[in-house]
């Protein structure tokens, strides 16, 4: 039986999965999950949202639970950094891009009126400021690219693809990660999504 992944192309954490898939090399099914037809998703997960992995039979929901669960059965190229400590910011960095940073990016595609778009803007700038001073200096935030990149990175890239937002260019060490995450996951451009 093959790995199946219910998603949607254009969620943000269905790329993060895809991503860890692709790292870790794991072949796998797609099941294209579209908003107005969850059947086979809910017949299988018993709820609605994606992603979902079928792994030979066996429901995994949420994205983090997915990759932890990936990392588990696939420990070559670790998606976590050396060490506790560490290990520890980085799953904390990866939950405050699903559960915080998410909002902000919700706000600015829900902005309808040039008022809504400045006061979406003002909150998304706070975060954008806190990501550009964590990446001064830096390529990845730990010893190697890790999940809390992939998860801010995935956040981001929505904001290009489907919000059509472009972070300013005075976010310079931000563009210059951007940059490389896009390099070293192979996209062409900022627009494409991961395969
Ligand atoms: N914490 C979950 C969030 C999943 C999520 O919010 N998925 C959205 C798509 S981006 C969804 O399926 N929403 C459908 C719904 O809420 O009905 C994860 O990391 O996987």
């Amino acid at each position: 039986m093959a790995i199946r992944l219910f998603q949607s192309q254009t969620s943000m954490f269905c790329e993060k999965v895809r991503i860890v898939l692709a790292l870790k090399n794991v072949p796998y099914d797609v099941v294209d999950v579209k908003k107005d037809d969850r059947k086979s998703l809910i017949e299988f997960s018993s709820q609605r949202k994606v992603p979902v992995m079928d792994y030979h039979g066996q429901c995994v929901i949420d994205s983090t639970f997915i990759s932890a669960f990936l990392e588990e059965r696939y420990p070559q190229d670790t998606i976590y950094p050396t060490g506790g400590s560490d290990k520890g910011l980085c799953l904390m960095l990866e939950d405050w891009s699903d559960e915080v940073l998410i909002h902000a990016i919700h706000l600015m595609r829900r902005a309808e009126t040039p008022e809504a778009r400045q006061m979406a803007e003002k909150e998304l700038g706070i975060h954008l400021r806190s990501l550009d001073l964590l990446f001064a200096g830096k390529k990845f935030i730990f010893d190697r690219m890790t999940i809390a990149d992939i998860a801010i990175f995935t956040q981001l890239h929505y904001l290009y693809t489907v919000v059509k937002y472009e972070i300013p260019a005075s976010y310079g060490s931000l563009h210059l990660w951007m940059d490389l995450m896009r390099q070293t996951l192979n996209l062409a451009s900022l627009y494409d999504i991961a395969a």
